[in-house]
């Protein structure tokens, strides 16, 4: 049973056992809970060869009570960031080796990136989340964010990134070593254009030329890199497939919970395109027992609710 290595900011699952992976949290502890439920169960079927990688933005929630939630913020939930990152921290003690988050610009914003605004304008929810959890709790939580990298390889052939990985020139060697500080004073719109770090978890979009080369530069033993999965921007009906590359996926934040998904690998398995990843198989609904609300698949764009 092969462990994952890390090289600096990217880690690498073997090519064996099962890979759970969600998306955007957001403080949204019972969707983490469902998450770490098909995670166990994922133990249970392989004899303890499975792996979670939870792909960024654990952190910072809606302030709004049940009666101001808006519609586009999907199903109403209460923000329970510091229960779910403290439920995180256990689970990583718990099951050393198994559990893994990659960062996001949400907790890059706790050591490092501009603050964000989205659902507190000032303080920020940045300073918000500080605040609640006092200077001690503080310190242990960049602890953790710093340690989180930044994107992942799985199995055969897979890329994992927060956002869409618009990756323009950096080589394997520049993303292993990038360094997460010093961009505190930026607006988003600078963040945008630092290679790596706003390449990374910024990014909606992507083209398949960019992709594709991305993917190519970040080969290891002779594995062809196929696709990569994502989220960060929300897609309204679960899951949105780009060319045969890109899968962006939503498990939870801005979304009705008929429509949360997240994805469980088979890391054995050589995905060559994101067609071969399919609803209910690969791709699976948070909440099984709404699922038969799902609509037919409607072309449709992602959400205007980004992060
Ligand atoms: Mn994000």
């Amino acid at each position: 049973m092969g462990g994952v290595e890390r090289y600096g900011k990217l880690i690498k699952f073997p090519p064996g056992g099962r890979l759970v992976i969600s998306t955007d949290l957001h403080g949204n502890l019972p969707d983490f809970r469902r998450v770490v439920a098909a995670f166990r169960q994922a133990l249970e079927d392989t004899d303890g060869d499975a792996y979670l990688l939870l792909t960024g933005d654990l952190v910072h929630g809606p302030c709004y009570t049940r009666e101001q939630w808006p519609e586009h913020l999907g199903d109403f939930y209460v923000d329970q960031s510091v229960e779910l990152v403290d439920e995180f921290m256990g689970l990583q003690r718990d099951l050393p080796g198994r559990v893994f988050a990659l960062i996001g610009n949400h907790e890059h914003s706790h050591i490092g990136g501009p603050h964000t605004r989205k659902f507190h304008k000032s303080p920020s929810e940045t300073e918000f989340l500080e605040a609640a959890l006092g200077p001690k709790k503080t310190a242990r939580y960049k602890e953790l964010f710093r340690s989180l990298p930044i994107g992942a390889l799985a199995g055969r052939g897979v890329v994992v990134t927060h956002g869409a990985p618009r990756v323009l020139d950096a080589s394997f060697a520049e993303i292993c070593s990038v360094e997460y500080g010093g961009h505190e004073g930026k607006s988003i719109r600078d963040m945008i254009a630092v290679p790596i770090l706003g390449e990374m978890f910024w990014c909606r979009a992507a083209g398949p030329l960019v992709v594709r080369r991305l993917l190519e530069r970040l080969e290891r033993d002779g594995q062809r890199n196929w696709i990569v999965v994502f989220g960060h921007d929300p897609v309204r009906k679960g899951y949105l497939r780009e060319g045969d590359e890109q899968l962006c996926f939503s498990t939870s934040f801005g979304l009705k919970n008929e429509k949360k998904v997240y994805l469980d690998l088979d890391l054995s398995r050589e995905y060559r395109s994101v067609r071969q990843l399919r609803f209910g198989v690969d791709i699976l609904p948070l909440y099984p027992q709404l699922a038969h609300k799902r609509r037919r698949y409607r072309p449709s764009s992602a959400s205007s609710t980004t992060d």
